[in-house]
């Protein structure tokens, strides 16, 4: 069975501007976890006592997710990790031949003593331990190098090797550069030395391809998939928790896994207190992810609502909706109408026409009608004054 481990806590503060205060944090990580998010990844310690404070906080609230720290290949930042109480921990460190060379400056035998270190303090100090290796630009290192890396990290202690596209490098289209070809290629090499840790992915947004990598790399048979809530992270974020779901829903997982009706709600918690909208068109999340606005769309979905919608927004909890303007048909006005308690006049087609006409005047200053704010003031006029063309 497919696991979300969910890093709007930690990737997610990596966004410019974007900090969580403690309490806000917990919030979020019970929302998560109601949603049914297996990992949630809060942040790491050294960054700031208050990101250790809430990592603390998440860690003792009685949350069935596990709850992680995030860590340098460090042991004093892993002790840090481990004072926090969490049961999950994530390290990282690159093997890839620039980043030994040109910034660490040390060799993948070096590389490798230092991550064999590490994660066998944190496993000698906390056996229970659920371990996260991450190979940073895993997808631009290597693949020797990743394979050795991967595999002494797991005879050191490591459960889960995680598959890093740090820089939106990988395309499902390229032979190599695929998520798919990584998930198996790892799976089949360690299987071969008798190693079968769990295979996590996280894919950065920079090409646009993150959701297309992690649906790559689940195809794949991996096991747990990062996702951020708003796909927040550092420069084009991650995969976006919604979408993620949604579409893994459509490969075949069982719908009530998650409890997808507390999506809306977090979203918007989460919008709000990182100060970034919800871009409208967003898949799933935004305002107008289920409306319908064009003439001959909206006649059909008067019909059947299945004619212009491929997924029915109810497991969502969520319903459709409709819009106003210069695209609009008379069936539009005649359902905007009905929303507004106005259906009888509707039957008037002299009166629908004159309404249409001003909604698509109104329209030509380029921003949306207000359905239940503007419309009632339309139809009043030119109900009560039909000669009425425009004032
Ligand atoms: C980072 C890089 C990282 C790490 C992922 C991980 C990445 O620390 O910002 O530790 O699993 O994209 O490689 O987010
Ligand atoms: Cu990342």
């Amino acid at each position: 069975m497919i696991r979300i481990l969910d890093s709007t806590l930690r990737e997610g503060e990596q966004t410019p501007g974007v900090y969580f205060s403690p309490d806000k944090k917990l919030y979020i990580a019970q929302m998560l976890d109601q949603i049914g998010v297996d990992i949630i990844e809060v942040g790491n310690p050294a960054v700031d006592n208050e990101i250790a404070l809430a990592i603390q906080q998440i860690a003792h609230a009685g949350l069935k997710a596990k709850i992680g720290a995030h860590s340098l290949c460090r042991i004093d930042n892993v002790q840090k990790a481990l004072d926090c109480g969490v049961n999950f921990l994530g390290i990282f460190f690159s093997v890839s031949q620039k980043r030994l060379e040109n910034d660490y400056n040390i060799c993948l035998n070096q590389a490798i003593e230092k991550i064999v270190e590490v994660i066998s303090y944190a496993k000698l100090q906390q056996p229970d331990l659920l371990i996260r290796y991450t190979l940073e630009d895993t997808v631009r290192s290597p693949i020797e190098n990743v394979i050795d890396a991967a595999s002494a990290a797991v005879k050191a202690g490591a459960n889960i090797i995680s598959i890093a596209d740090t820089t939106g490098y990988a395309t499902p289209f390229h032979p190599y550069r695929s998520i798919y070809f990584h998930v198996q290629t790892l799976k089949a090499e360690l299987g071969n030395l008798g190693l079968f840790p769990q295979i996590e992915v996280h894919c950065h947004n920079d090409k646009g391809l993150a959701l297309a990598n992690a649906l790559d790399a689940y195809r794949a048979g991996a096991d747990i998939i990062d996702v951020a809530i708003m796909g927040l992270g550092e420069r084009a974020g991650v995969v976006d928790l919604a979408e993620l779901l949604i579409n893994l829903i459509d490969m075949g997982e069982e719908e009530k896994l998650w409890q997808l009706t507390y999506l809306s709600n977090l979203y918007n918690f989460v919008s709000e207190n990182s100060h970034i909208p919800i871009p409208p068109h967003q898949p799933i999340t935004g305002k107008n992810a289920f409306t319908h606005y064009a003439g001959v769309h909206v006649k059909a979905i008067a019909k059947d609502e299945r004619l212009y919608q491929s997924l029915d927004p109810e497991i969502l909890g969520v319903k459709s909706n409709l819009a106003l303007g210069m695209q609009s048909g008379f069936a539009a006005i005649e359902l905007a109408m009905k929303k507004i308690g106005k259906e009888e006049l509707a039957k008037d087609k002299n009166l629908l026409a004159q309404i249409l006409q001003e909604v698509k005047e109104i329209a030509k200053r380029g921003t949306s009608i207000d359905i239940e704010k503007e419309l009632p003031y339309i139809v009043d006029r030119y109900y009560k004054n039909p000669t009425t063309n425009k004032e």
